[in-house]
């Protein structure tokens, strides 16, 4: 019979404090002091095994031991994902919710958001341009809402463009608040579901005609396993399953451009060599800084592994940032060094920053392809076509609150097209 080893345990009641003083180094600082891929402690009331590294990541994503119901706190549904979208689904249902996701990334759909990320970013520099100084988050959030509407097929007017850019970044920013805040994510939440469900019932009384393989179209018309349409409010969450999370790429937009100005000796490769050195910057971008912390499951049936037992229903973090710059898969994990990836085998559980597995059997991001893309023609754009300074500023962002951003928002002046 295996011998059965004990998880390292970490004392105390109740370590939701610990989690949100620490942040993204909360499950990383005990993997390093427990000398363990995985340890033991309390969460939200509750039992919890945290666990890192390609191992866990394997486990983790393996659908016979984890699943999702019940894994999300109904905090983070009221403002960050919604209630019922595809990340608390499970089987036959997930796989079936999550191939209509799939089916919006196809290459002509990426070449399409590539043209259409283009279009606005030129005609939003023609503005810029013209003023003394802009705060690049800021700029990227709208930038990215006009992006996420006209891919996704959602009509925007351009007096609208502030109002909802602004509710979708703050459900982005109070997904892990408390108070005045998780109040504001929540009402930005409501405003934007509205929004989308009076889209899709436009829609489905044929008030509207949104083009066929845009995402509103195909949220409106998927039907379930049982043939039918989905609810009009779940319908909504995943509408902005699509629209919250290209807005999100303003946060990597933002960290792009600061590691352009942070590691000057490797963006100056990127004029010196092809767009192979985009792909592994972009890539370095998504390894380096933080962004979306852990991902969480319940473990779907006891099982043992390396000698531990995972007792059924346990909540189970998995640690994204951690996994990301574990020094036994990355050299000198915490520099920044884009080349790295050209050596990186492709493995799907040790470089993680949208989840791990695959695409389409598990739950990792659905949007990777986008994120990754729209990363690539920014950057493309701001070393190529722009001259800009960047003047003196905190230039610093929070290894705690999540999700962190870059403090200043990054503001750059003398902004000239070239
Ligand atoms: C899921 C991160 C952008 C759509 C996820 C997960 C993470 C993540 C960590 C959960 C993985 C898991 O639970 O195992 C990010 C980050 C982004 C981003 C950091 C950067 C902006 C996008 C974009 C889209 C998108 C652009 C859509 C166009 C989704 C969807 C899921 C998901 C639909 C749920 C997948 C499922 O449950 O099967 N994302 N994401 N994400 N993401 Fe993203
Ligand atoms: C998205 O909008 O889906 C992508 C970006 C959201 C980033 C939010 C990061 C902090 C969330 C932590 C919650 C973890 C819940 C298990």
């Amino acid at each position: 019979m295996m011998e059965q080893r004990g998880i390292p345990k970490e004392s105390g009641f109740d370590q939701s404090i610990g989690l949100l003083r620490e942040g993204y180094m909360y499950i990383p600082n005990r993997r390093h002091s427990f000398q363990s891929d995985l340890f033991e402690t309390r969460l939200l009331g509750q039992k919890a095994i945290c666990m890192g590294g390609k191992e866990a990541a394997e486990i983790f994503y393996d659908n016979t031991k984890f699943k999702r119901s019940g894994a999300a706190p109904k905090r983070v549904q009221k403002t960050l994902f919604g209630e019922n979208g595809v990340q608390t689904l499970d089987g036959e249902e997930h796989k079936h919710r999550k191939q209509m996701f799939m089916s919006l990334m196809s290459s002509e759909r990426l070449e399409h958001l590539n043209n259409i990320t283009y279009k606005h970013l030129d005609t939003m520099a023609t503005d810029w341009e013209k003023k003394g100084q802009i705060i690049l988050y800021e700029e990227a959030k709208k930038l990215m809402t006009r992006v996420a509407c006209e891919w996704a097929g959602v009509p925007l007017w351009a007096k609208e463009v502030d109002k909802r850019a602004d509710d979708l970044s703050t459900i982005i920013e109070s997904s892990v608040s408390m108070g005045v805040n998780y109040r504001k994510g929540k009402q930005a939440r409501n405003r934007s579901e509205n929004w989308m469900k009076d889209l899709i019932a436009q829609v489905r009384n044929e008030e509207r005609m949104p083009e066929e393989g845009t995402a509103l179209y195909t949220i409106a018309w998927h039907r379930d396993l049982q043939g039918d349409l989905l609810e009009p409010d779940v319908a909504a969450v995943e509408l902005l399953n699509i629209l919250r999370p290209i807005v999100a790429i303003a946060i990597y937009i933002s960290f792009t451009t600061l590691a352009v100005q942070q590691f000057p000796e490797q963006a100056r490769k990127l004029k010196e060599n092809g767009s192979d050195y985009y792909q592994m910057f972009v890539q370095e971008v998504r390894r380096y800084y933080p962004f979306f912390p852990f991902a969480g499951a319940r473990v779907k049936e006891n099982f043992t592994w390396e000698g531990f037992t995972f007792k059924k229903g346990t909540l189970t973090l998995l640690d994204l940032y951690g996994t990301n710059h574990d020094h036994r898969l990355w050299d000198n994990p915490d520099r920044f060094d884009p080349e790295r990836f050209k050596t990186w085998e492709g493995s799907p559980f040790d470089f993680i920053p949208q989840g791990g597995g695959d695409h389409y059997l598990g739950h990792r991001c659905a949007g990777e392809w986008v994120t990754v893309r729209v990363m690539k023609v920014v950057l493309d754009y701001f070393v190529n076509r722009l001259d800009y300074q960047v003047p003196t500023q905190d230039l610093s962002f929070s290894m705690v609150s999540m999700p962190s951003i870059p403090k200043s928002g990054i503001k750059l002046t003398h902004v000239k097209k070239v």
